[in-house]
């Protein structure tokens, strides 16, 4: 017998039976005195890993087996949210799952519900990186996700007297059943020290680090499996743990709990995520992370190169590829040539060379405030061998700048990888750029931008490494799992196809015009309706009524994402019902969800202006039955399973040019939503798939934005439009902080000032009018359930199969590799 081949796992409901109770039983060691779903979820999880497992070593043969090129995407955050639904999806055991669950007395749904959100992400970008490896795996692309294995998640959002209050996320605390630990595969990375230089055997001048402090890098695994294909991919976490020296010298002196006080240095390390998304974070603490994880993952990558093909690198690009998602892992970029140079005696040369064949990066902002630069002398004392090898990247660079522009200075100290000042920074993004083959945006108008401004001068000397890959969200969570009735409709509709194929849904458009067809639509936007109505009773105390238009706005609490238009908005319903303009009026309920940076003072007062207008708005009794807002507390990625497939009118309403792509806006489109937009990011995008006539178009464009700035003048806006005077008027008046003076003046001021980045009054009326007609509209629903049922099946282009697709045909050259199921 071998150890580790077995026969294939039962998937029937017996053998799922059978396993669950072997489990609880022993494993878990419960009887029948035990009433929490916790552990009956912990059962059920580990019957379910077997499963994963299974497919998970076949993956791993099937890899090895044709020692295919491997795509490795690394990222600071991901935002997985649950597991459970996804994986019995993906599995195709639900059926199965939730029959066997039935007979021991328990609801998969229940279950579903006792887990926590693994929230090791901010938003967007943590999110895009868990659908990125959704899809990977669900396209049988041999990729693995990096990441950290933070301690504390994203913080949990309190709403206390309509005030944000962050609570620490402890979400390991109960264990995390999902993932395996590999001690044996841990790293050791170095900190500090000092970088000198010798002659090897063969009298090369050699440089390396020497005198530093070290960390352990711990692995951490979690399963990524793709939908119903034998594929398991990879997630590797690093927890970082103190390496076992004892300071020997504390420990002889008697101090003893001095000796071991190293251990909680190192690990803080990976103790908690910066709840920051669009501000640089700029702590020493951050950096350490960043580098963490680049030295961690690719020493891991080089290990297991030099395990199956020896000292040889010289076909090691050829099978290797990086995705740097944002600037914060580019520390790989210096990491991979000190890693191939100093332990594996490479020369310059021939490190640059699998470098520049290996890295690629992907920019997530245009926000000056978000682009990481790190002060030379925090390189210099945490990292200096790095920053020696920044600078002779620089300097080669810079030899390559003036060879391409003699004389001109001015764009070398432009395009150099160091910022000249009191204090000289690294710029980051350069960094990235220069290490990589390819640098891509994340819409089509993003890359533009990132061409025509923030990247001009690179864009200029290496065209070719410029593209686009326009963001998506995966299917399976956004679609299939989240929306059950939906799902159940589409498949007796076009088939089952379009899970793994969503340019299907084109076949519903046939459909659109079947009032029949319409009818089940209504049907099941009206049970989603209420599931949510009845989650915002319960997390907000505020009724909905699933007949009103239900108005949503879930993100990051930002001012270039315009809450504050949102809430404007709201502010003038409200002033139109108590003075009785409510002659054909459609009911609504307007939903404003997401967590503010715990440094951002604007953002967390737009918060506290949306909970005192929502009480206002609720306790008027003329409002009644005509008008109710909300604020969610604690939105996060389960949350937003059930927001999305009960919204009607999606929010996004961003500054034009300033939202990099959004991916909110594509779960809403998909499952029906129709989107209020500018015309920024993906809405473009979105737009031109399901056509004008099915999009609430308003606001000044990207360009419109640019030529404003320079004659913004709120103060004649206002006196021009009654509208919104009425509602500056409420605002100033201290009508929604009556107990509570002057703390919204900030916001008055931001709105008022001929400075307002954002435009926000700017855009004002033109959001008015789009509302009206959105209002209209809704007010016919044959007509708006076709457009409804129009936005879904125009969403085609938005699952990220599609995106992952390009990545891997046009970035990664990276084919798929076929996994045969278990059996
Ligand atoms: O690309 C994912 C996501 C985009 O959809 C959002 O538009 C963008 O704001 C977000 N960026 C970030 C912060 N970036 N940094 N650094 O989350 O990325």
């Amino acid at each position: 017998a071998t150890l580790t081949d077995l026969p294939p796992l039962g998937t029937d409901v017996l053998s799922l039976v059978d396993d669950f109770r072997s489990y609880y039983t022993y494993h878990l060691g419960r009887d029948r005195h035990c009433t929490s779903n916790h552990y009956a979820y912990q059962a059920l999880v580990l019957i379910l890993r077997n499963r994963l497992m299974e497919r998970w070593k076949n993956t791993r043969y099937a890899y090895e087996g044709v020692d295919s090129r491997h795509a490795y995407y690394l990222s600071l955050e991901f935002l997985m949210g649950r597991a459970l639904g996804n994986a019995t999806l993906n599995l195709g055991l639900e059926e199965s799952t939730t029959l066997a669950l039935q007979c021991l007395g328990f609801e998969l749904e229940d279950l579903a519900e006792a887990e926590q959100d693994a929230g090791l992400g901010n938003g967007g970008l943590g999110r895009l990186a868990a659908c990125f490896l959704d899809s990977c795996a669900t396209l049988q692309l041999p990729v693995t996700g990096y990441g950290i294995r933070y301690e504390y998640g994203m913080f949990r959002q309190e709403i206390v007297d309509g005030h944000q209050v962050e609570e620490p996320d402890h979400w390991l605390r109960a264990g995390n059943p999902w993932e395996i630990e590999r001690p044996e595969y841990t790293q050791r990375i170095h900190f500090g020290g000092r970088s000198e230089f010798y002659r090897d055997h063969a009298g090369a001048l050699r440089g390396r680090w020497v005198g530093t402090s070290d960390v352990l890098a711990v692995p951490y695994d979690l399963p990524v499996p793709g939908f119903q294909n034998g594929t398991v991919n990879t997630l590797r976490l690093w927890k970082a743990a103190a390496t076992d020296e004892f300071d020997l010298g504390e420990f002889n002196a008697g101090f003893y709990p001095e000796s071991v006080a190293a251990k909680n240095v190192a690990e803080l390390i990976t103790l908690v995520l910066y709840p920051n998304d669009s501000s640089e974070n700029g702590k020493e603490l951050r950096l350490h992370q960043q580098y963490f994880l680049a030295s961690a993952s690719l020493q891991d990558v080089l290990a297991r190169w030099i395990g199956t093909h020896g000292r040889d690198f010289s076909t090691f690009a050829e099978k290797n590829v990086f995705q740097l998602n944002d600037t914060h892992p580019s520390c790989c970029v210096p990491e991979l040539i000190r890693l191939l140079m100093d332990e594996h005696a490479l020369s310059w040369d021939e490190a640059w060379e699998i470098v520049r064949r290996t890295m690629a990066y992907t920019n997530h902002t245009l926000l000056p405030e978000a682009l990481e630069k790190w002060p030379v002398r925090i390189f210099r004392q945490f990292l200096p061998r790095l920053l020696e090898i920044i600078y002779e990247i620089n300097a080669r660079f810079l030899e390559e700048v003036a060879r391409r522009w003699p004389g001109d200075r001015e764009r070398q100290r432009r395009m150099s990888l160091i910022e000249e000042g009191d204090e000289p920074k690294v710029r980051m993004a350069y960094l990235a750029i220069v290490g990589s083959f390819s640098v891509n945006g994340v819409a089509a108008l993003h890359s533009r931008l990132l061409q025509e401004g923030l990247f001009r001068d690179f864009f200029e000397l290496w065209p070719e490494k410029f593209n686009n890959k326009t963001n998506g969200v995966t299917p399976r969570r956004w679609l299939a799992w989240c929306n059950p009735g939906l799902r159940g409709l589409l498949n007796e509709t076009i088939g089952e196809g379009w899970v793994a194929d969503l340019e299907e849904l084109r076949r519903l458009e046939a459909h659109a015009g079947d009032r029949g067809f319409r009818e089940r639509w209504q049907k099941v936007k009206r049970v989603n309706k209420e599931r949510l109505a009845a989650l915002v009773e319960r997390e907000c105390g505020v009724s909905f009524d699933p007949a009103a238009l239900f108005d949503v706005q879930v993100k990051r609490i930002h001012e270039y994402k315009r809450q504050l238009l949102n809430i404007l908005h709201v502010i003038h319903l409200y002033d139109r019902i108590k003075r009785g303009e409510t002659a054909g009026w459609t009911p609504r309920c307007v939903l404003l969800g997401g967590k503010a940076a715990p440094g951002y003072v604007m953002a967390k007062s737009i918060i506290k202006l949306a909970s005192n207008v929502s009480r206002v708005v609720n306790a008027e009794p003329a409002a009644a039955g005509l008008l109710k807002m909300a604020f969610f507390p604690n939105y996060r990625v389960s949350a937003m399973e059930v927001i999305c497939p009960g919204t009607d009118l999606s929010e996004q309403i961003s500054t034009a040019g300033k939202e990099a792509s959004g991916t909110g806006n594509m779960k809403f489109m998909m499952n029906g939503a129709l989107t209020i937009g500018t015309l920024d990011g993906a809405n473009i995008e979105i737009r031109e798939e399901v056509g004008d006539e099915n999009f609430f178009l308003f606001g000044l464009t990207a360009e419109e934005v640019a030529d404003t700035r320079a004659h913004y003048d709120p103060a004649a806006i206002i006196a021009a439009d009654p509208d919104l005077a009425r509602v500056m008027q409420l605002l100033e008046s201290g009508h929604f902080n009556q107990f509570e003076p002057g703390i919204f003046d900030s916001v008055v001021r931001a709105l008022l000032s001929p400075g307002d980045p954002w435009l926000v009054l700017g855009d004002f009326a033109s959001y008015a009018e789009a509302q009206r007609r959105a209002a209209t509209a809704y007010r016919d629903p044959e007509e708006w359930t076709r457009m409804s049922i129009l936005n879904t099946a125009a969403s085609g282009k938005f699952s990220t199969d599609r995106t992952m697709r390009q990545y891997a045909g046009e970035i990664w050259q990276l084919a798929p590799v076929p996994v045969l199921e278990p059996g």
